[in-house]
């Protein structure tokens, strides 16, 4: 008997809902794109041919084709309302202080705490099962009725799944564009000469408001689903925590960093742990949303004008500020490049005091079209250079002159020239100019390259400035009265930078080649370069047919580095490295013990915060040792090595089962194997 036409359309429905939720709540397809696509055709093709049994909540009919003249307004049945804010710890503590206090007791609070997204409240209504209408925050009583809009959004369900929904369900939520649909977005508005949007938020409030669907359609929006309005029919559960899960398994998506912490130090561990991951979450967050996670306690407590008593958002310090432009420099770096810099009327952003912000280059001055004088939108987000973002649009009240590159190095006074398609000017002085002297002795001396102690940028300025050390080589020949001589040193700050230099003469192959400071050659590429050779010597001697056949090297980077052991002067320097008593300790040496170590050819991944080391040292051992490291974990992964705050992937780990070891663990195997 054939299957009912009505049948295999409900039957094709439940599956591309099905598939939906796994991909886009619980990020885990369970079928390739294509296998989705083949069964939404398949129901479009029998829809088309039976009209009769179209509904407005199938999976086909996201995109309706009429754009509309403006938007409706539509009342809250339930107000939204808005969240009082804390900027500090002192604060947050107030703010428990005072739950405890209302609610008379003192044992500590179990909230619940989940990054605060930066985009557009919305809330969605669904009346048994299906999507009825999705409107904007606006007053918090009256919003825009954006449902046209909503519907084209493929993570968001027309039909909730499973039958035990309420019969009436309001679910708030933020819409947000993700970071890399955002850059995405900007590019093809770029390439076309469009316009470009400011920050993902503006992009998701510009996507969602639009009267034609079909726009909106095209861009990238998410959601994530915070809390429920009206709630008809059942009860959801007796914490936030659980609704939120409940909300889950109904096909609404919901952040995965949601957690339950007990008490206010948890919550401020929290707050640290998402702010040093910020800049790496797939979207862009303002701050920490804390909820005292029992709905009773949440009764309890109640409102105060619009805001809950049972929540608080805990903002991250601005990354953008408005500031003025008083002057442009420009700055010399390690391989030359001219950078020009702005000077600015000091500004706090990003959690610092900012008086320089990069302009990178000419053609973004001229792109942006920044001048002296400008108000100006800086970013600062997270260790990253501060940067001048944007001319406040309708500030610039007079003519302005507008900004010309030097022909002459602002420090040497070498010419600048810049290449034909190239954004960058260089200071054709090489190492007779000071500034590429000093950056490049910077450079040598960082963290990930020979990780001199206590030489820090002030102190090689000092030294180049004074002519003590031309070369990274010089470093090694300094004595502790001749640093202990110079202004703001002491005698025993002198001794301990002695002694560090001394601890950095025997650098791994790959840390002594980043340390050249050679174009281009970063530490990837500077592993893969000592992977390959092996030595100094073969380094050294490569050619560029060569070269270009080690991983990730192209042929501009195989190029410099040719030039650069090309250059007399850089194997002299080379040379009196190894004579001042530097021992590259080539990979062959490291090599011969590899297949008896412990972690050799195993898949590692690192997580959370080490005790002693950071994630970037731990990788190096395990690298040195011949390990692989990764990223994610998955069924591939032999260790998961895991520190505080390990979060999801330690999760990940337990579920597949892969071996959890902590870092003395990793220590000890490193030493027994050797
Ligand atoms: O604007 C908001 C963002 C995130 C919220 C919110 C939220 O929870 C994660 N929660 C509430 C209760 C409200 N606004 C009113």
């Amino acid at each position: 008997m054939p299957v009912p036409v009505e049948k295999q359309i409900q039957e094709l429905r439940e599956k591309l809902r099905y598939h939906s939720y796994q991909y886009y709540v619980l990020d885990d397809p369970h079928v390739p794109d294509a296998e989705y696509d083949r069964l939404y055709n398949q129901l479009l093709a029998l829809e088309k041919e039976n009209p009769h049994l179209v509904t407005a909540d199938s999976p086909t009919q996201r995109v309706g084709s009429t754009p509309l003249v403006a938007f409706e307004q539509i009342q809250h049945q339930m107000p939204m309302l808005s969240l009082d804010n804390v900027f500090n710890e002192d604060d947050l503590q107030a703010f428990n202080q005072r739950v405890k206090d209302r609610l008379k007791t003192d044992e500590e609070i179990e909230f619940t705490a989940e990054p605060k997204l930066d985009g557009l409240a919305v809330s969605l209504r669904y009346e048994h099962g299906e999507l009825i209408y999705a409107a904007t925050r606006g007053d918090g009583s009256t919003g825009e009725n954006v449902t046209q809009n909503v519907r084209t959004m493929q993570s968001v369900p027309l039909r909730l799944l499973g039958s035990d929904y309420p019969d009436v369900l309001e679910v708030r939520g933020e819409v947000f564009m993700p970071k890399a649909g955002f850059e995405r977005l900007n590019r093809q508005a770029r390439e076309k000469g469009g316009k470009e949007f400011a920050n993902p938020r503006n992009a998701a409030a510009g996507s969602l408001r639009q009267l034609d669907p079909e726009v909106t359609a095209a861009r990238p929006l998410g959601i994530y689903c915070y809390s429920t309005g009206v709630v008809e029919g059942a009860v959801l559960a007796d914490t936030h925590y659980q609704i939120l899960h409940r909300l889950r398994d109904f096909g609404l998506p919901v952040c995965k960093e949601i957690k339950r912490l007990h008490g206010v130090s948890a919550c401020l561990e929290y707050y640290q742990e998402i702010s040093s991951r910020r800049d790496d979450l797939p979207y862009d967050i303002d701050g920490i949303v804390y909820k005292v996670n029992s709905i009773d306690l949440q009764k309890r407590l109640g409102f105060v004008a619009r805001a809950p008593r049972w929540a608080i958002a805990h903002k991250f310090p601005a990354q953008e500020e408005i500031s003025r432009i008083i002057d442009i420099d420009f700055q010399v770096g390690r391989t030359g490049a001219v950078t020009p810099v702005a000077r600015l009327e000091p500004v706090f952003v990003g959690g610092v005091t900012v008086s320089n912000a990069t302009l990178h280059n000419m053609d973004e001055i001229r792109r942006k079209d920044i001048r002296i004088g400008d108000q100006v939108i800086v970013r600062r987000a997270g260790d990253v250079i501060p940067e001048v973002v944007r001319v406040l649009p309708g500030s610039r009240k007079k003519a302005l002159a507008e900004i010309k590159m030097l022909t002459k190095c602002p420090v040497c006074d070498s010419a600048i020239e810049q290449i034909e398609g190239e954004a960058i000017a260089r200071c054709t002085g090489g190492l007779y100019c000071r500034a590429q002297r000093a950056e490049a002795i910077k450079h040598f001396a960082s963290r990930k390259a020979m990780d001199i102690d206590g030489l820090g940028d002030k102190l090689v300025e000092q030294l180049v400035e004074e002519d003590l050390v031309h070369t990274p080589a010089d470093l090694y020949q300094l004595s502790i009265e001749t640093l202990a001589s110079l202004e703001r040193m002491a005698e025993k700050s002198a001794s301990k930078l002695v002694a560090a230099l001394e601890r950095s003469k025997q650098p791994s192959l790959s840390r002594f080649i980043f340390a050249l400071g050679i174009r281009e050659v970063g530490e990837t590429t500077a592993m893969n370069l000592a992977n390959e050779f092996k030595t100094l010597s073969a380094i050294q001697h490569a050619d560029y047919d060569q070269l270009i056949e080690v991983q990730d090297i192209g042929p501009i980077v195989a190029q410099h580095i040719v030039n650069f052991f090309q250059q007399q002067h850089n194997l002299e320097v080379i040379e009196q490295l190894l004579s001042a008593g530097v021992q590259v300790v080539d990979v062959k040496q490291e090599a011969t013990a590899q297949s008896n170590n412990f972690f050799y050819g195993k898949t590692v991944v690192i997580t959370g915060t080490l005790p002693t080391m950071s994630r970037g040292e731990a990788k190096e051992k395990l690298l040195a040792s011949g390990a692989k490291v990764t990223g994610s974990v998955s069924a591939k992964t032999d260790y998961l090595l895991a520190g505080d705050k390990a979060g999801s992937k330690l999760a990940k780990a337990e579920k597949l089962g892969v071996e959890v070891i902590d870092e003395a663990t990793m220590l000890k195997r490193l030493v027994n194997s050797n």
